[in-house]
């Protein structure tokens, strides 16, 4: 039998491993908490809502296992929606397993099972707690790898992402509903679509779509991060640029060509932005079997990069075997920048009078500034303060929302037809359901829970 969303459920919310405090949470309708409290506690206990109660947790035997502090969240005012007991106890992984154990089979008259991954935060999107956008912004917040990421899951689990969501689905909603009307008055139909007053409205809905959209591609940034490839000639410096950036000795450099065989990935906060860098073995034609090996690993990270960083020497040192890297650079994804960068400042004796960055990786010259162009390349080098957080998904639904958008206003200004143009401004809005989950089926439903972690 599948699990279903109403039956009682219980996991430890707190990661495993030695802590202070470990916590269990559970999750039921309300009908039930009587039962719970008593199955779990003993019949004499009396739990006033959301307060501290200091309680001895038993087992099935009689044996105290811990004291532990006790909470009770009567529905609808809890994190799901439905019920809440938390268990706070000692952060023992042992002593959560064994408060696990001994819950599921104290409950299990009940119908108490275990939590799938995500939950806990799935009930509270179905009971209407936040919507699907802030349920996503839940584990984004969990998993964030730099503090703006944080800031911004923080931001869009506030709502602020599905306000302006809300915002322009309102805008799209009126102005349907004002050409609907009119077509009951079919002799004014000619003139609606391409009234001043529409085209405004519609011009005003793409404008607030193009901002959102760029914001929330932004916003992706901060989640999934960006992937750099430093690739080029052996003894360019890639090593030196990883460590520099890095702040430590992640890579080994030496003076020897071909130093680097295997591929080294480091992820660096670049101005609050993660940056995946990733170091290659240097380019060049060469009969080592283990050298050549590690070039095929170099050209697969060209493939899959966000970014190629293709470092160069200024110092004239090393001769760059420009045939070899022609071909290789050819391997650049279309769309995906190629940034060029000259290092070994520090060894150049004529100015730079090319537009290439020229940079010490070894002195620390003008790294600021090829950060700055690494996050100018991916629309990141303005401020990153007041972002949200967005997913691939949610990009999806913008660009069809926005594609939809364009079509009706390509009918307004070419076809008197209402109709048409209404069923555009119609799936738009659907578009815009599908990121607060108002429309979202229940396969993606769990997908997305599906990726949470356990307990939340
Ligand atoms: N003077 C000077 N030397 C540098 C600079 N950056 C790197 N080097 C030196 O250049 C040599 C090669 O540096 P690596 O970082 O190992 O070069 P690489 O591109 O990783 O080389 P492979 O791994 O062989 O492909 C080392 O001796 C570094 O100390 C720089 O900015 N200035
Ligand atoms: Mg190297």
């Amino acid at each position: 039998m599948s699990n279903s969303d109403k039956d009682p459920i219980i996991a430890i919310a707190t990661a495993s491993g030695r802590g202070g405090i470990g916590i269990l949470r559970l999750s039921f309708k309300k009908a039930l908490a009587l039962n719970f409290i008593e199955a779990l506690f003993g019949s004499h206990v009396v739990l006033k809502d959301r307060y501290a109660h200091l309680l001895p947790f038993y087992d099935l035997e009689g044996q105290i296992l811990d004291r532990a502090i006790v909470l009770y969240f009567p529905a609808p005012h809890s994190y799901t929606g439905e019920s809440v007991l938390e268990i706070q106890a000692h952060g023992s992984s042992v002593l959560m397993s064994m408060l696990l154990r001994v819950c599921l089979e104290k409950g299990r008259t009940l119908g108490l099972r275990m939590a799938e991954p995500g939950e806990f935060t799935k009930r509270a999107f179905l009971n209407g707690q936040m919507d699907l956008a802030q349920a996503e912004a839940v584990t984004d917040l969990i998993d964030a790898v730099s503090e703006s990421a944080v800031q911004a899951a923080g931001r869009s689990l506030s709502g602020e992402f599905s306000k302006r969501i809300k915002k322009v689905d309102e805008e799209v909603t009126e102005l349907r509903a004002f050409v609907e009307a009119t077509l009951d008055f079919p002799e004014e139909e000619i003139d609606v679509l391409s009234s001043t007053a529409v085209t405004k409205r519609l011009e005003g809905v793409r404008a607030s779509l193009v901002k959102i959209l760029s914001q929330a591609q932004q916003g992706s940034i901060l989640r999934e991060g960006v992937t750099v490839a430093i690739v080029g000639s052996p003894n360019v410096g890639k090593s030196s640029l990883l460590n520099a950036l890095a702040e430590e000795e992640v890579a080994i450099v030496t003076d020897i060509p071909g130093t680097t065989r295997d591929r080294i990935e480091h992820w660096v906060s670049l101005k609050g932005v993660p940056v995946k860098m990733v170091d290659t073995a240097g380019i060049r034609d060469t009969a080592d079997v283990v050298e050549s090996k590690g070039i095929e690993r170099t050209l697969a990270e060209i493939r899959k990069a966000d970014i190629v960083l293709h470092l160069l020497d200024a110092s004239g040192q090393v001769s760059d075997d420009a045939e070899v890297l022609r071909k290789v650079l050819s391997e650049v994804r279309q769309g995906v920048p190629l940034i060029t960068v000259k290092n070994k400042a520090d060894l150049c004796l004529e100015p730079n009078n090319t537009t290439d960055l020229c940079i010490s990786a070894k002195q620390g010259i003008d790294l600021e500034a090829l950060k700055d162009k690494v996050l100018g390349v991916v629309g990141m080098a303005t401020t990153v303060d007041g972002l949200f957080m967005a997913r691939e998904r949610h990009l999806e639904c913008l660009r069809e929302a926005m594609e939809h958008i364009k079509i009706a206003q390509e009918i307004s200004s070419s076809m008197p037809m209402p109709e048409l143009f209404a069923e555009e401004l119609r799936l738009a809005s659907k578009a815009f359901g599908e990121i607060l989950g108002e429309t979202t089926t229940e396969d993606l439903l769990g997908l997305i829970f599906s990726k949470f972690c356990i307990g939340k």
